[in-house]
């Protein structure tokens, strides 16, 4: 059994800072689940555009509004009890109107230190146990 405290992820490698949003990976690859679980608080008045080419991602809204936009230009407002799943790898625009907190889900799991490359994907890295 794993048992974290995401107040000892403060400052550690598993709280990862991009400019928008910080995304403390609670839950990795090297845990052997199939998915990677963080908790990310997206920055009030942002706009990112993101495209998880190689992830699967579920994000669910505990705090805070915003808004997703579809690749269509289809919007949906988000907050607290909304779920979005992107099990089309689907493009989109994700904009915070307040600060906003998510559980957000990965398949494959994250390994642990991806922030999002200027298209605002994220490589598929590998989990390498025991090599350097
Ligand atoms: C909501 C969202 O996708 N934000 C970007 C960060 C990502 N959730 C992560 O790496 O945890």
């Amino acid at each position: 059994m794993i048992v974290r405290d995401i107040r000892l992820a403060e400052d550690t490698k598993r709280e990862v800072k991009a400019q928008n949003w910080t995304s403390t990976r609670l839950l990795l690859s090297e845990d052997n689940l199939g998915f990677s679980f963080h908790e990310t608080i997206v920055k009030p008045d942002t706009e990112t555009r993101i495209w998880y080419k190689n992830h699967l991602e579920a994000v669910y809204c505990i705090e805070g509004s915003g808004e997703i936009e579809e690749e269509n230009g289809t919007r949906h407002k988000i907050f607290p009890g909304i779920i979005y799943a992107l099990d089309k790898h689907d493009k989109h625009v994700l904009r915070a109107f307040t600060q906003m907190r998510m559980i957000c889900v990965f398949n494959p799991a994250l390994v642990g230190e991806e922030v999002h490359d200027e298209n605002g994907i994220y490589p598929l890295l590998e989990y390498t146990r025991g090599t350097t």
